[in-house]
Order: structure tokens, then sequence, then C-alpha cells
């Protein structure tokens, strides 16, 4: 496949598309913007929901490939996630196979495996082969999202990377982060392979930077090209000095989802 260049950015007035907006194009790309509110500063993006089908097969019409980032990025009542995050990853996926899209770079997240046990000092890294344990509607929906993106692959030859991303903002705020913080500079590193990577089917990986608090398998990420440069670490200090070590014993620190595996569910009321 030829390297992607127009790129239809989903989510771009979220606070990930905000930092990718300005780093991809350093990368090469030109990004069209889609979000259902308006984009600060970009009078031509495209202002849209996911629930309209029609508004996404033209927002993809051209366009090499898609980076999904549209959604509840939160846990939510079930009817929510059920219209963004799982008929509207689908509706987005329909679009791009009838358009003849041929990649999508899905922001799938930890929370898909948040009920996995977080390995301890000396166990292996997790790989990205342990099954879907959504601690939430949310990481159900991201579970979804890459079953989705397996299916389209199988059935209709189009292309995912499947990023589980661990937490992406500016800098780590909590100690948990620590070992998921991915910088947002590595964030379009990782986009940036996830796109240009040969032969990808549909590729599940962890995204984080190379944290050394890392509990995750960086490998899949890597054999896509992904060379990462940051580390949560020297924010380490600061962080636990005002938060505390986190306690060995306690449910949200003993699984990978943190505190989305212990918050009391959200019910549609
Ligand atoms: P965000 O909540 O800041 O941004 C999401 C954007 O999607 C918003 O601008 C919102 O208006 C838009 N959106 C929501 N529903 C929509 C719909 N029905 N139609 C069109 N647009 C819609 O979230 P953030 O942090 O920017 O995350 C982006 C993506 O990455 C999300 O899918 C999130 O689940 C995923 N992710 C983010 C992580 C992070 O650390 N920031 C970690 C793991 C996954
Ligand atoms: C996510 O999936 C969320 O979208 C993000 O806001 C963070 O909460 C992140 O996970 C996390 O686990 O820190």
């Amino acid at each position: 496949m030829p390297a992607p260049r127009t790129v239809l950015l989903t989510g771009a007035a979220g606070g990930l598309g905000t930092l990718m907006r300005e780093l991809l194009p350093g990368h090469g790309y030109d990004l069209r913007l889609l979000d259902v509110r308006p984009v600060e500063g970009a009078p031509d993006a495209l202002t849209a929901d996911l629930a309209d089908p029609g508004a996404l097969r033209e927002a993809v019409r051209g366009v090499d490939a898609v980076i999904h980032l549209a959604g509840i990025s939160l846990e939510a009542p079930f009817e929510k996630i059920l219209t963004s995050n799982i008929r509207g990853t689908y509706h987005l996926y329909e679009a791009a196979r009838a358009e003849g899209v041929g990649r999508i770079v899905f922001a799938s997240s930890n929370h898909a495996v948040g009920f996995t046990p977080r390995p301890r000092g000396g166990d292996p890294l997790l790989p990205v082969t342990v099954p879907h344990r959504p601690d939430t509607f949310y990481g159900l929906s991201k579970a979804f999202g890459e079953d989705l993106a397996q299916f389209y692959w199988d059935k209709h030859g189009l292309e995912t990377v499947s990023v589980r991303i661990g937490s992406c903002f500016p800098r780590p705020t909590r100690v948990r982060q620590l070992s998921l913080w991915l910088s947002p500079a590595d964030c379009a590193r990782l986009l940036h392979a996830a796109l240009t990577a040969e032969g990808v089917g549909h590729t599940v990986v962890y995204g984080s930077s190379a944290n050394t608090r890392l509990c995750w398998d960086l490998g899949p990420a890597r054999a896509l090209g992904y060379d990462p440069q940051d580390d949560s670490e020297p924010y380490a200090a600061e962080l636990i000095a005002e938060q505390g070590e986190p306690d060995p014993g306690s449910e949200a620190h003993a699984r990978l989802g943190g505190h989305f595996v212990t918050d009391p569910p959200i019910w549609p009321h």
C-alpha cells in the first residue's frame, strides 16, 4: 500500500485530537478533521455525528486512511456508549468499506483489557494476546471495536491497527500513569508507524512511551516501526511525593484498568 497522505482524523476537537492535529502534519499528513463539536481554530473541519452514515460517507471519500479517535472516552451509561462508540464505530467502518479506504487506526484503550491482573515486579510484560477483559461499558466498546476491526479485515480486507492507548496527555498526572503514559510526541510517532507499516491486516498493539515502569509489551508496536523516545520517569518523584506509592494490596492497583475497575457502575438514570 502506498504511504497514506490524506488522513481523516475523527474526534479532532478532543484532547488527543487537538494534540494530534498539531503534531501529525510534521509527519507529512494532510488532515481532514471531523467532530460532532466545532473544532477550535479549524473552520474547515467537518461537524458531523458518528450516528450519521451519510455524513461519514462524504467524510471518508478520497482519504487514504482514517485515524478514529471520536467517541465517548470515559465510562458512561450503556445507551450512550452504544450510540457513539459501538454503532458509531460500525458506521465509520461501513463508510470506509463502501468508499474503498484501505486502513483505519483505531483508538482502543487499556480498558478493553482492564480487568487483567497488572504484572508485578519480575513478571513478564503483558502480551497483546491476553483475552478481552473490559472493566466498563466503555472498555467493552473498545473490545467491540477491536473485534469489528478483525471482522472488516477478514471479511472485507480493510486493514486496522488497534492501539490500546494507555494515558495520552501532555504529562502524567497520576502515579498509575507512570507505567501507561504515552507522550503526545510518541503518540504521533506510533500513529505514523501504524499508518505506514506494510501488511498489518488487523494488528493490536499497546500504546505507551518507553516508560521505566512499563508493564506491557511494546514489541508489537515496535514491529510496526514505532521507536518511542519518551519516558515518564522524570515525573515519578514528584507524583509519588504528592500521591504516595500505590497500595500493592488494592484492587485498583492489582488490575491494569486501575480505578475504572473499582468505580461504581453508571446506570441509565
Ligand atoms: P475526548 O473525549 O477528549 O475526545 C473525544 C472526541 O470525540 C470529542 O471531541 C467528542 O466531541 C468526539 N465525539 C464524541 N462522540 C462523537 C460522535 N458521536 N460523533 C462525532 N464525534 C464525537 O477523548 P480523548 O482523550 O481525546 O481520546 C480520544 C480517543 O482515544 C477516544 O476514543 C478515547 O477512548 C481513546 N483513548 C484515549 C486515551 C487518552 O489517554 N487520552 C486513552 C485510551 C483511549
Ligand atoms: C482511557 O481510555 C481514557 O480515554 C483516558 O481519558 C484515560 O482515563 C485513560 O484511559 C487511562 O486509563 O488513564
